[in-house]
């Protein structure tokens, strides 16, 4: 379990050199303009990563959720911001192939699959955000359409996206009255609010996505009716892990460039390396970081087994992995002193980037709440 495969071995070095050759020297100007590399993610779609864990059939990678967060790592070594978009398109592909029909997958997972096409994620709203089952956004039956009305709020990869994964009330109050249905994006009564500047995460545009008497297809709900709650959860099951090995590799560049850094700078007449306090300092980096990461390959693991502590193992993993993860790369900044504030460091913007981590796919909070559930209902 905690030996990569060949094969596990030979997709981290195919991740890893498309991560350092098309992502790293662009991270930082992408940041700085604010621009979302659609081309870029196109050329990762052709190596198969804009459907890592779909079935093959309609063109999906077909691989685990333990290869993914080798993946997410991989990626985020070098963007954290274009790795957790992926992440998200890879969850929007993921629901539409396991829980969409024949149809729905032979018309949508190809070209998701390919990068071609982009993604989105609809869940929360301006007033519902940790409650999620206290969702709004209406689609009320007409004949074979369903007619949406509504705003969602932070969408990842809005105005970019082509389909857009929409959790509605298609009845009454609660999670059994919510459906996932699937909008593309020339459909008319879409509209987005203007990006939202943000701390990171600047290389993806976040927006509101508004739905104004919109009309779509009943044929295009995954799905029962009434189920949609269930599906947008178990589609974050896997969110929260890639988020956190997004993380992951996110302070572990940032840690290995803080080796690098007290190896060469010299202070009091010797390395700083040689001062056993930051020595210490690092270590307690790189403990952190090996407990997410197992933590991490323990979520994927239940996930890839099916296995009853499944949401607990990866909320446990999410909250493990973004939090100890924003602890090292916040050191990282600190022990290269000035420098680490500058933006040439690198640092500052893994600092801005992984942030948002604790925040969003359910915030720590949440993750606190459901593994808190667990143990008082016990
Ligand atoms: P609130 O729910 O209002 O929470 C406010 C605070 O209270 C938080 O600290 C929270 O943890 C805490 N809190 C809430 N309830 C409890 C409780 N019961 N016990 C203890 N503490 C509690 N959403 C999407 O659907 N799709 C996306 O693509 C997407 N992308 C995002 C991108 C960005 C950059 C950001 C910032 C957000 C994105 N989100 C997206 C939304 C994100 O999931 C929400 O912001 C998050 O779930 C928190 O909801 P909220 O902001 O409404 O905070
Ligand atoms: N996996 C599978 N099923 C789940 C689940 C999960 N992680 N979480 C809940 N469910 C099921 C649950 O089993 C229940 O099923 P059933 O009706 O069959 O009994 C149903 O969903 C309702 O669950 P709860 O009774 O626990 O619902 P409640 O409203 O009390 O709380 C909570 C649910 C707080 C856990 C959920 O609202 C939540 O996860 N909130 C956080 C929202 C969130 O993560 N937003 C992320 C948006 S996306 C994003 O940020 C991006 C960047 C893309």
């Amino acid at each position: 379990m905690f030996e990569l495969t060949q094969d596990q071995q030979a997709i981290r070095d195919m991740v890893r050199e498309f991560a350092s050759d098309a992502l790293a020297p662009n991270a930082a100007k992408w940041d700085e303009t604010k621009h979302f590399p659609v081309d870029v993610l196109a050329q990762a779609g052709e190596l198969g990563m804009g459907a890592i864990y779909a079935a093959e059939e309609y063109g999906g990678s077909g691989l685990s959720r333990s290869d993914a967060v080798l993946i997410f790592e991989e990626l985020s070594k070098a963007d954290p911001s274009i790795a957790a978009y992926i992440s998200i398109h890879n969850m929007v592909v993921w629901m539409i192939d396991t829980f969409g029909n024949a149809d729905q997958r032979a018309r949508w997972v190809p070209e998701l699959a390919s990068m071609q096409s982009l993604g989105s994620y609809c869940l929360t709203e301006p007033g519902a955000g940790s409650d999620a089952a206290a969702l709004a956004t209406k689609a009320e039956r007409d004949g074979d359409e369903y007619v949406l009305n509504g705003v969602k709020q932070f969408i990842s990869g809005a105005g970019s996206s082509s389909y857009y994964i929409v959790m509605a009330r298609t009845s009454g109050a609660g999670p059994r009255g919510i459906s996932a249905i699937v909008v593309p994006a020339d459909t008319p009564g879409l509209s987005f609010g203007p990006s939202e500047r943000k701390m990171g995460w600047n290389a993806q545009p976040t927006a509101q996505v508004i739905f104004t008497d919109l009309r779509v297809p009943v044929a295009n709900r995954l799905g029962e009716e009434g189920s949609g709650f269930g599906i947008a959860m178990k589609g974050l099951n896997g969110g929260r892990l890639n988020m956190g090995a997004c993380s992951l590799g996110g302070a572990q560049a940032a840690l290995d460039k803080t080796v690098a850094y007290l190896k060469e700078r010299t202070a009091f007449g010797k390395p700083l390396i040689e001062q056993s306090s930051l020595m210490f300092r690092l270590a307690d980096m790189e403990m952190d970081l090996q407990t997410a990461r197992t933590m991490l390959w323990r979520g994927a693991d239940a996930l890839d087994r099916g296995t009853d502590d499944v949401v607990k193992l990866c909320a446990i993993a999410k909250r493990v992995a973004t939090d100890n993860a924003f602890k090292v790369a916040n050191e990282a900044l600190q022990l290269h002193g000035g420098y680490g504030y500058l933006s040439e460091y690198g640092l500052e913007k893994i600092v801005r980037d992984l942030r948002v981590h604790q925040i969003l796919e359910g915030s720590n909070e949440i993750m606190q709440l459901i593994v808190g559930r667990t143990l008082a209902e016990a």
